[in-house]
């Protein structure tokens, strides 16, 4: 019997990984997308399938997570055997910004799935995946960070996963739903979004090495972080509903990395050596050596990253290092890319996209550069 799927969030990062990872496996796949003004799809087009195409697998509808009878509508209509819940405002220096949007999507948006479920008497059929976060532990309380550990949210965005958190393990333990968390650590790739930490900095340098940006800005480079590949994590989302009975679990790597160290992985992939020198919002990059042709429009002593406390955030998370035993035991997961493996296929893919504007510019076809960060 073909499983039938419904992923919130899969014009994201994961939900893009997630979709490709179920339609392999055979799933029936359905997606909730927002309405936007331009196209918002790009990272699922190499995968999707004309609604005229004969016996096709995978299917969008139009919602959002702040619209309860369009999701009752849209869950009734599919009924699905497993809920990916990754839909989210993913932005923790956003929801400082927008928290009450922040929560009510966040936050929120999560009993609005699960509330829907039980309304249509799905609770017995419906699986529930929740994207819990690594944010939860916010100021962390033991190191490194396992199911047990207390949480100390530290941001709008937090706090607001923190409600899903326990109204997913509150609907399981109330209504015996299968419903459960996936705590998940940092995890990026070349689909992440172009402003968390580690895209700014691939497409940033990329961009640098193109001549197409001057200098990259920074805010706390110190933060350590524990970083994945998404595509070992969204294996790790799908695992957890496979289980005879639904569990919570940490998924992390177990090493952790500052973001100046991941500067300098993302430079050196550039052909770049750089030093830093100054210190706090004076500390800067310099271009020390450069290797092959793959950065000519950088030279030596040219300064490529510089502070800007426009990045730090009112409260900061600054370190966070997870304990993947639980899954390693329980499920058998194991990640197999490592963050220095995900960097060089990041900037491999920025730099890709960096040569193609430059070349355009060149020729030119001028494409603005969208910089905004
Ligand atoms: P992204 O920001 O890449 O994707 C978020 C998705 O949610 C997008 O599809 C977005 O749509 C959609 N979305 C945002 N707001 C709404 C709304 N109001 N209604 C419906 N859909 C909405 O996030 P990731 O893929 O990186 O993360 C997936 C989930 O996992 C998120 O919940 C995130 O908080 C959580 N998480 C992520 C981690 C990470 O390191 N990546 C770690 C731990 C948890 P659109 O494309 O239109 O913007
Ligand atoms: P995070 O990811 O907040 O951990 O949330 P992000 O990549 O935004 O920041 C990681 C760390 O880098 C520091 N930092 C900067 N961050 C950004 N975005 N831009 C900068 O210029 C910059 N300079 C330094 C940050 O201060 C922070 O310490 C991500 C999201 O995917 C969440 O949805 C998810 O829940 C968590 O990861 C786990």
């Amino acid at each position: 019997m073909t499983k039938t799927a419904l992923i919130t969030g899969i014009t994201g990062q994961d939900g893009s990984y997630l979709a490709e990872f179920l339609l392999e496996k055979g799933y029936e796949v359905h997606g909730i997308k927002r309405r936007a003004s331009l196209f918002n799809t790009q990272r699922i087009d190499h995968i999707y399938q004309d609604p005229h195409e004969q016996g096709r697998r995978m299917k969008l509808h139009y919602g959002d997570l702040t619209d309860t009878s369009n999701l009752t509508r849209i869950i009734k209509e599919v009924e699905p055997d497993e809920v990916y819940n990754l839909a989210a405002q993913s932005h923790v220096a956003v929801s400082f910004e927008a928290p009450e949007y922040t929560a009510d999507v966040d936050g929120i948006g999560t009993l609005r799935m699960l509330e829907a479920i039980r309304f249509l008497g799905l609770e017995a059929k419906t699986k529930f995946y929740q994207a819990s976060t690594s944010e939860l532990y916010g100021l962390v309380q033991e190191t490194p960070q396992k199911e047990t550990t207390p949480f100390y949210p530290r941001s709008p965005y937090a706090v607001a996963k923190l409600y899903s958190y326990w109204i997913t393990v509150n609907y399981r333990e109330a209504y015996g739903m299968y419903a459960c968390n996936g705590i998940l650590f940092n995890h990026e790739s070349p689909r992440r979004g172009e402003t968390f930490v580690t895209r700014k900095i691939t497409r940033g340098l990329a961009n640098i090495a193109q001549g197409l940006e001057p200098c990259l800005h920074m805010g706390n480079i110190d933060a350590l972080r524990d970083w994945g590949h998404a595509k070992d994590y969204v294996r790790m989302q799908w695992m957890m509903l496979q289980q005879d009975v639904a569990d919570d679990f940490v998924i992390a790597t177990g090493k952790q990395y500052t973001v100046r160290e991941f500067i300098t992985w993302s430079a050196n992939e550039l052909g770049v050596s750089l030093e830093f020198s100054g210190e706090g919002v004076d500390e800067i990059a310099t271009v020390a050596a450069i290797e092959g042709d793959k950065a000519p429009a950088v030279n030596v002593g040219d300064v490529i990253v510089r502070i800007d406390p426009r990045y730090f955030r009112p409260a900061e998370v600054e370190t966070l290092l997870g304990d993947p035993t639980k899954a390693r035991e329980k499920l058998g997961w194991e990640p197999e890319i490592t963050a220095r493996e995900m960097c060089q296929e990041m900037v491999a893919s920025d730099l890709k996209e960096a040569r193609r504007h430059a070349l355009l510019a060149k020729h030119g076809y001028d494409l603005p550069v969208s910089v905004e960060n």
